[in-house]
C-alpha cells in the first residue's frame, strides 16, 4: 500500500513509519518537526539521542533498500502544499498521526493551549479536506485519545463507537437513537480530540469517506522491532514533567535514585499500551476492510488499565524505589472507575498485547540506565499547574509560537 503519515517524525509516528515500511508498504512522511522544536524550547530533551530526520531515512535506506519519503510542511497552515502532496502520490492511506500531544503543555500557558486547540484541530480538517478534495476513497486512520471520555466515575462499559439509546416520547412511544456517549475531556489537549471526534463524524456522514479512530491509551516502552536495529533509529524518550508520560517518567526516577512521584491519591485510573503493540494496532487498522462507511470506526487501543498507584507499586518492587506522595498539580479526579470496552482489536486477531506484567520494563531501565549522564533532574518535579494557567511574557510567547 502507498501511505502517507503525518507526524511520522514522532514518538508513536517515527516507529510506525519504520514498522509499515519494514513490511514493504511504500511511506511517505509529512512533519514540521514541530515536537523537537518544542523539546529545545522547552529545554526538555529526549533521554534518547535521537538522529536528524534525514539521516535516520538514510540509515534505514542502508539498512533495508527501503525508501521513505519525508516532506516538512505545516499541514494547520499549508493546505495547498499538503493537497498537492496527496494529490501527486495518491496514498491508498493516510495515518494522521501530527498533533502537539502533551495534555500538561496545553495546560502551560494562555498561548501553548490555544497552539494546542488550533494545531491539532486544523491540521485534521486539513487532511480531510485533502482526501475531499483528492479522492474520497482513500482510507484515513486518526490516532485519537482514551482520555477524550474524561475521568468521572462511570459504573458501566464504555463502548467503543456508537451505542442505542432509548427514549420515550409523551405518548410513551418508545425511540431509539444510535451515538456515543458524551464526551468529557479534562485538558485543552484531549478537548482538542474531542473537537476532531466531530470533525471526523462530519467528513464520514457527508462524504463518505472510511474513517479509523484509535482511541490510544497512555503509551510506555521506547524501542520496538525496527528501532532496536540501529542506534541511529532510536526512538525518543521522554521523561520531563510535561511530555514523559506516567510509566516512562516512574523508570527513569527509580533508576536515578528518585522517589516515584504519585499525583495525589493515585486512585485516578487509566488505559495504558506498549509501543510495540501501537504500531501493530495500527498497521491492523491500516490494513482491515471499512466496516462502515457513513460512521467512523471508533477503536480502544489499549492493553490494560491501572491505577496510577497500582503502576508506582509495580516499578518500586521491581527496581527496589520508593513511592512519594506530592500535591496532584492537575485538577483531576483522584479515585475512580474506568472501564473500557475493548473488544474491536480483538475481533481482529490482536488477542494477546502487552501488559505491565510482561517484563517490558526491563526494556526501558535498559534505555535508561545507558542513558543516566543524560537525565537532566531539574525537569522531573511537576511545575504546571491545571487551573493556574498564565499568560507568558511577549518574547516567550514568540518562542512558543515559531
Ligand atoms: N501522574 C503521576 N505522576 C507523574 C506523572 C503523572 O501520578 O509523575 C499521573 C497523572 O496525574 C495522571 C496519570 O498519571 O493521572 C497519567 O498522566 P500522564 O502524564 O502519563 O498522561 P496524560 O497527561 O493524562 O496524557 C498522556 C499524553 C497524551 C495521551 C494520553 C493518553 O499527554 O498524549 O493521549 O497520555 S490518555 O490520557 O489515556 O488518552
Amino acid at each position: 500500500m502507498k501511505i502517507i503519515i503525518t507526524g511520522g517524525d514522532g514518538f508513536c509516528g517515527w516507529p510506525t513509519s519504520l514498522h509499515l515500511s519494514n513490511l514493504g508498504h511504500n511511506v511517505l512522511i509529512i512533519d514540521n518537526l514541530s515536537r523537537r522544536s518544542i523539546a529545545s524550547a522547552l529545554q526538555y530533551e529526549s533521554l534518547t539521542e535521537i538522529n536528524a530526520i534525514h539521516n535516520r531515512i538514510a540509515k534505514w535506506r542502508e539498512l533495508t533498500g527501503q525508501e521513505i519519503l519525508f516532506y516538512n510542511l505545516d499541514i494547520a497552515h499549508d493546505y495547498a502544499p499538503l493537497k498537492e502532496v496527496v494529490s501527486s502520490y495518491n496514498p491508498d492511506c493516510i495515518v494522521h498521526l501530527a498533533a502537539q500531544r502533551s495534555a500538561p503543555y496545553s495546560m502551560m500557558t494562555v498561548e501553548a493551549g490555544n497552539y494546542t486547540l488550533s494545531n491539532n484541530v486544523l491540521s485534521a480538517n486539513n487532511v480531510l479536506r485533502a482526501i475531499e478534495q483528492h479522492d474520497r476513497t482513500i482510507k484515513l486512520v486518526h490516532l485519537g485519545s482514551i482520555g477524550v471520555y474524561g475521568y468521572e466515575d462511570r459504573a458501566f462499559e464504555i463502548p467503543e463507537g456508537h451505542t442505542e439509546f432509548s427514549s420515550v416520547d409523551s405518548n410513551n412511544v418508545e425511540y431509539k437513537v444510535q451515538g456515543q456517549i458524551p464526551l468529557n475531556p479534562t485538558s485543552i489537549y484531549h478537548l482538542s480530540k474531542s473537537q476532531i471526534t466531530s470533525l471526523l463524524n462530519f467528513y464520514s456522514q457527508n462524504y463518505a469517506i472510511n474513517i479509523t479512530d484509535l482511541y490510544q491509551g497512555i503509551v510506555w516502552g521506547t524501542q520496538t522491532t525496527e528501532t532496536r536495529m540501529s542506534s541511529e533509529l532510536s526512538n525518543r524518550f521522554d521523561y520531563d514533567e510535561i511530555y514523559g508520560t506516567v510509566l516512562n517518567r516512574f523508570v527513569v526516577q527509580a533508576q536515578a535514585g528518585m522517589p516515584i512521584s504519585v499525583y495525589g491519591k493515585g486512585m485516578q485510573t487509566r488505559a495504558f499500551i506498549h509501543i510495540q503493540d501501537t504500531v501493530k494496532c495500527i498497521e491492523t487498522a491500516v490494513i482491515s476492510p471499512a466496516a462502515n462507511n457513513s460512521e467512523v470506526e471508533v477503536m480502544h487501543q489499549i492493553s490494560e488499565t491501572r491505577t496510577v498507584k497500582s503502576v508506582a507499586d509495580h516499578v518500586a518492587n521491581l527496581m527496589n524505589a520508593k513511592i512519594k506522595q506530592v500535591v496532584n498539580p492537575r485538577d483531576e479526579e483522584e479515585e475512580h472507575r474506568y472501564i473500557l470496552a475493548n473488544t474491536k482489536f480483538k475481533a481482529l486477531g490482536m488477542n494477546r498485547l502487552n501488559t505491565l506484567g510482561d517484563n517490558l520494563l526491563d526494556e526501558i531501565q535498559n534505555v535508561v540506565s545507558k542513558n543516566l549522564h543524560r537525565i537532566d533532574q531539574s525537569c522531573i518535579a511537576p511545575k504546571v499547574k491545571w487551573g493556574k494557567v498564565v499568560e507568558k511574557q511577549p518574547a516567550e510567547r514568540e518562542r512558543i509560537a515559531s
